[in-house]
Order: structure tokens, then sequence, then C-alpha cells
């Protein structure tokens, strides 16, 4: 079967106008029938018959010839090829091709689908005899800082970070549809919160143009986006259509991921979607592609001929993470870390991975720290002698909770790829229908995981977790609304786009408080059964405070500003507050190069008032909407959105704004 040997990356970089860069072929020996026929290939063709090779190429006819091969096991796939029209087999043996052309080799240089099915053949054994992946390992905690936010630590920490903020690059894995969430558009294009509107992409977006607003103006960040086979179209429409948010063409590089083959038996055999015998079901691989495919894009050298120092790799709903990153770059500063994760407390039993250390108690296992996912944590515990999934005198796990944000050090990062080629250990986790354990609930696939990256590192590389208050790092939207109101059942945070929204509000609400306002707290709000601490909404863009260190010096005022719990307050750029009575909605937005104090000021109005939405109308305002169950009606508000640079002044009641100069 031809194929090409490495895994093909589809690079755009948007300056180039989504040019084709970066996809790396070999040409293919010259070959012809009798060639293709001989050994395997004329054993193939006797055993098939030439109405099943009838109308193919020499290339296509090698290609059947490796899916009858033993190596391959896809023979079932043949069946009716003798009375298929030329077209139908090609369209099957186009895709496989393209698969085909994209899975990586491996270190034991097997390649392409070929490398694909071996490792499934491997995994999928080991997976039926129920093997331990952590046989000969103790577990410890590992090395890490629990963060004290707002302390002067902690501050230290994020001015250290915001010093190498512009040295990074930022990665956000995008190729995940919302299934769970029951959403079918990109879940980065929803709304992180309704009040400003503002979505996941473009508060992203705004995060890295605050970096450069806070820092060198003239030094651009670089964003990464992973897309997918499912996302790809709609993320590049997104970015043409909003200008990429104010990001350049330049600063922005999109990577995409392929699907693999579906598998439905232990011994990796592909299947073909329902009711097409030619075509194939696929599925996605796993966030873990970032990293191959980083490294086969060719970006990382240019990343550091740019002095760029980290890579801060994050998911595509976690708004919240923003707020960490700065003081965990710093943490990776001050302690050397090559690897970085940031968690959150994790309750035992909670289904979120723990980050734990690993020490060998075999001979020839290296040392990790690594993220050990939740279904295999307590076992793994319970074997290692530490008694299980268990709490400490903290009420929580000693192992710190995962949430999937990841720093990383370009140089070891860049030299870890290029030593092992850049292909991810995989794993694979089917649902038996049997307790022999030889038939699937359904299809499953081999995947791979970015929090893996520890296996590629050397044993001498410092990898630990800065771990943040759940309420200041994660507020992951994952789960449609009946997944939403189990969780909440259970005491779990919901993860639905309500739920995601109300943690954005009280994050920024806390960190008001920490400056020293006050801020009420509202009463809750049910939407969709399901009650949400929406009010007051607060939406503090990363333009008015990146870091807890910015919130204190834009609230200098502290114990003069206060916020009714009933309020909306938006605030958007270099903006000071230092007297505000707010009861009801003021929105502020400041354009770079205005400056706008706040002083002597009260407002009072009737405000914004979520409400839940009415009989077909979450048809009219869109999915994106109708998702959440509520909308905000928007009956009174002081709101200046402020675009001709300058000092201004808002102060009075009723409030009225000033341009001092
Ligand atoms: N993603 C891709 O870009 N490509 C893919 O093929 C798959 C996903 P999920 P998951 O937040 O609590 C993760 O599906 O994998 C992107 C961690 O593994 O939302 O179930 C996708 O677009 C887990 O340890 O999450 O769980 C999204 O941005 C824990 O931290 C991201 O990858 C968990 O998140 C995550 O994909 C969590």
């Amino acid at each position: 079967m031809s194929r090409r040997p490495l895994l093909e990356v589809v690079l755009f970089t948007l300056a180039v106008s989504e040019a084709f860069c970066g996809a790396q072929t070999v040409p293919q020996p010259a070959s012809s029938r009798s060639a293709l026929l001989r050994g395997g290939q004329a054993e193939c063709a006797a055993a098939v018959g030439d109405a099943v090779l009838s109308g193919l190429s020499e290339e296509e006819v090698a290609q059947v010839s490796w899916l009858w091969s033993d190596e391959a096991g896809q023979r079932h796939l043949l069946e009716g090829w003798d009375t298929a029209t030329a077209a139908d087999k090609q369209r099957l043996l186009s895709q496989v091709k393209e698969m085909d052309a994209r899975y990586p080799s491996d270190a034991e240089g097997r390649k392409g689908l070929s490398a694909y099915v071996a490792h499934a053949r491997e995994l999928l054994a080991d997976s039926a005899a129920d093997k331990n992946p952590f046989e000969g390992y103790a577990v410890e905690v590992p090395e890490g800082e629990r963060m004290d936010i707002g302390s002067e630590a902690f501050r230290a920490d994020e001015r250290r970070g915001m010093a190498v903020a512009q040295d990074t690059v930022f990665v956000l894995v995008a190729g995940g549809l919302g299934e769970r969430l029951g959403y079918g558009g990109i879940k980065v294009e929803l709304p992180a919160e309704t009040t400003s509107g503002d979505s996941f992409l473009k508060t992203y977006a705004t995060a890295l143009l605050a970096m450069q607003e806070f820092g060198d103006a003239s030094r651009p960040v670089p964003l990464v986006i992973m897309t997918s086979e499912d996302t790809h179209d709609k993320t590049v429409a997104l970015l043409k259509a909003s200008g990429n948010y104010g990001l350049k063409d330049e600063q922005v590089h999109l990577i995409r991921q392929s699907n693999v083959p579906a598998l439905s038996n232990n011994d990796g055999s592909f299947v073909p979607v329902d009711g097409d015998a030619f075509s194939l079901q696929t599925k996605p691989h796993g966030h873990g592609d970032v990293h191959t495919l980083l490294h086969q894009s060719g970006l990382l050298p240019q990343f550091a001929a740019e002095g760029r120092k980290y890579l801060a790799f994050f998911q595509d709903t976690n708004v919240l993470a923003f707020k960490a990153i700065p003081a965990a770059l710093g943490v990776s500063e001050r302690l050397g870390f090559v690897m970085n994760s940031l968690t959150v407390p994790r309750s035992p039993g909670e289904a979120a991975g723990a980050i734990c250390k690993l020490v060998p108690t075999q001979s020839g296992l290296p040392p990790l720290v690594i993220n050990v996912e939740y279904n295999q944590l307590d076992a793994l515990l319970k074997t290692s002698g530490t008694g299980g999934d268990t709490a400490d005198a903290s009420g929580f796990s000693p192992y710190p909770g995962n949430v999937n944000t990841l720093l990383l050090k370009l140089e070891p990062y860049k030299a870890a790829l290029s030593a092992t080629g850049g292909t991810m250990p995989e794993f694979v986790n089917p649902k038996y229908a049997n307790p022999e354990r030889t038939v699937f609930k359904k299809p499953t696939r081999l995947e791979c995981m970015m929090q893996d990256f520890p296996k590629l590192l050397s044993p001498e590389a410092r990898v630990g977790f800065s771990d943040f208050a759940r309420w200041f790092s994660f507020s992951p939207v994952k789960n449609s609304i009946g997944d939403a109101l189990k969780a909440h059942a259970a005491g779990v945070y919901p993860a639905s786009p309500g739920a995601g929204e109300s943690a954005v509000y009280d994050a920024n609400a806390q960190l008001l408080r920490l400056a020293g306002a006050t801020v009420d707290k509202g009463e809750p709000l049910t939407f969709l059964d399901l009650p949400l601490a929406l009010r007051p909404a607060i939406a503090l863009s990363p333009r008015f405070a990146l870091t807890t260190d910015n919130v204190m010096s834009r609230v200098p005022g502290g114990a003069a500003v206060a916020v009714s719990g009933r309020s909306t307050l938006v605030l958007d750029g270099d903006i000071v507050l230092h007297s505000l009575k707010l009861d009801g909605a003021l929105v502020l937005r400041a354009a770079p190069g205005v400056r706008v104090a706040v002083r002597d000021c009260e407002v009072r109005n009737l405000g914004w008032e979520f409400r839940a939405l009415g009989e077909g109308e979450g048809a009219k305002l869109g999915e994106a909407i109708a998702i959440r169950g509520y909308t905000v009606d928007k009956r009174e508000a002081v709101v200046h959105e402020i675009d001709e640079p300058g000092q201004y002044e808002l102060s009075g009641n009723p409030p009225q704004l000033k341009k001092l100069s």
C-alpha cells in the first residue's frame, strides 16, 4: 500500500490566506502492475478475483491488497466488491488513503494505518486482559504550589508570570464538538457570559491583546488553534467574520487534526457507516494530537527564534483559565518547571483526573509526574498501599484535580518532540457487552491526551502543579441541561452554559471584594430547573484586568465601591474605580488610549434582568441562547463606549462623563 511516512500537517497561517504549508510528502516509487501483484498482492488478486479489482488503478489495487492482508485484517470491507461500481470502491479507498497519510509513524518504524491497527491490537489485548497500566508504581504527592489568591506571594508570582506572558505561545485545543452540550456549532463561538455577550474565542483573543496593551504593544502574542474535521471550517469562518477579534493575521496559526477509523472488535476491524458500505466510521483521536501537530507544523523553531519561552495549552470553554495562567507562569519561572499543570482541589471520587507522582517499584520503569484518570485512581491508590481515593485533613484528596491547562517550557518541549518524532502515547477505552470482553457495545477508537506529555519528557525534567481555588480558575461548559441537572443533584459543578456564566460573575465579584469593594450577593435564579447565581452580573474584560494585581490597581477606592446584588457591571479597558455606588446597570468601554476615572459616582436605574425564555423564543434567538433557557432584558443602563483617546471622568448622580484632557 502506498503511504506517506509522516503525519501530514494542515497548517494555516492566516497571513498567507490559509495557504497550505508544512505538508510533508515523500515521492512514491514508480510501480508496475506486475510488481504490485507480486507476493501478497498476487495472492490477494487470486483470492478476491478480477471482479473485485476491476476499474481500479495500480495504487488502488495495492490498497485493496493491504486491506486484504493479515497485517491490516480488513477483509470484511471487501464483501460485495465483485458487483460494486469502481466509483464506490474508490470512495472507500480514498478515505483509507487520506487517514493513512495523516497517522504518524511510530518508534518501531510502523507507518500510517498499519501502525494504527498494530497499536489497536496491542492496546485492545491489554484492555481485554484488564492489564493494570500502573503496574510497578507507587504513588506520592508531586511537587507543586497551593496558591493563596490575592496574597503578596501570589501577586509576586503574577508579576513574574506577566514578565514572560508575551514570550508565551497560547494554544487552544478546539477540535471537540459540543455534542455533550447539545450544541450544533463550535463551542468557542458561544457567549462566555451573556451580559457582555463576548464569545469564548473573543475573550481569549482579548486576553492576548490585553497582554500587549499592558506590556509591549509592538510584540504580538501568538495564538495557535487546533481544529478538527468537525470544527475547522466554522472556526476559520468565525475568525474571518470577526477580523480575528483584533488579532493580526500573522499571530494566529491553525493546525487541524484528523479523525481515525472506528474499531468494532479486538482485532481492530474498521466499521462501515450504517447504510453505506463504502464509507468508514471515523472518530476524533483526542487532544493529544496537538503535540504531534505542533511538532510537524514547523512552528516550534519559529517560536524559539522569536524568543518565546513557554507554551500555554488551554481548553475551549474554560474562560477562567486566563485568570490563573499569569500566576502559574510565575510558578514555572520560580521553580523551573518544564511542565506545570494547573489544578483545583479535588474531592475524593470526583470525576476529574489527579496529578500524581509515580515512583517505580520495579527496575526499568521511569519515574513520572502525570495525570491519572479518576476511573483508575482509586484502584491505583489501593494497590500501591495508600488506601484508595480518600481525603486528607484538608477535606480534599492530596492529589490535585487536573483542569487541563498546561504550561510547557518551549526548549525542552521542542527537544522532547524532536527526540520522539512527536508520536503521543495512546489508549483505548471500549465499553464491553460481554464478561469475556470480546464484544463492544459500540465502536471504539484509539485516543491520546495532551496531559500525557510527561511520558515524552526525560526523567530529569521538573514537572509539577499549581493549585488554584475553583472559583478563580475553572468554569468549563460541557454539559447539556440533562447532565447538568444530574451533576447539580450530586453536588458537583454542573458545567452547563448558565453554570459557566455564573462562575465568571462569581469570580469577578470575589476579585472586586479582594480589592476591598462591597459586592452584595444576589438571589439565585432558576432556569431550566437549574439554580444559577447570575447576579450581580459582573463582566470584567481582560483589558480591564488580567491579574488580581491589576484588579487592585483598578479599584484603589476599595471600600468606596459598592455594588448591589441586582446590579450589572461591564468594564472593558483602562478604567479606575475610585468611588462608585451601583444599583442598576453600568457599562463602560474604553478603547485603547482612553482612560476613565470613576469618582463620586452613583448609578441607580432599572438595570438589566435575566428572564426565562418564552414559548418559541429559543427558536427566534438561536441555539446559543436556547440551550441556556434565559435571556437578558436590557431595561435601563448607563452606557459609555468611548473611542476618542484622552482622560475622562465619570461622576455625580446621575453620572456625567467629562473629558479632562
Ligand atoms: N479536544 C480536541 O481538540 N480534540 C479532540 O479530539 C478532543 C478534544 P473534552 P475531556 O475539564 O474536567 C478533559 O472532551 O477530554 C479539545 C481532560 O482530559 O471537553 O473529556 C476540546 O475541544 C480531563 O482530565 O474533555 O476531559 C476541548 O477544548 C479533565 O481535565 C478539550 O480538548 C477535563 O477535561 C477537552 O475536551 C475537565
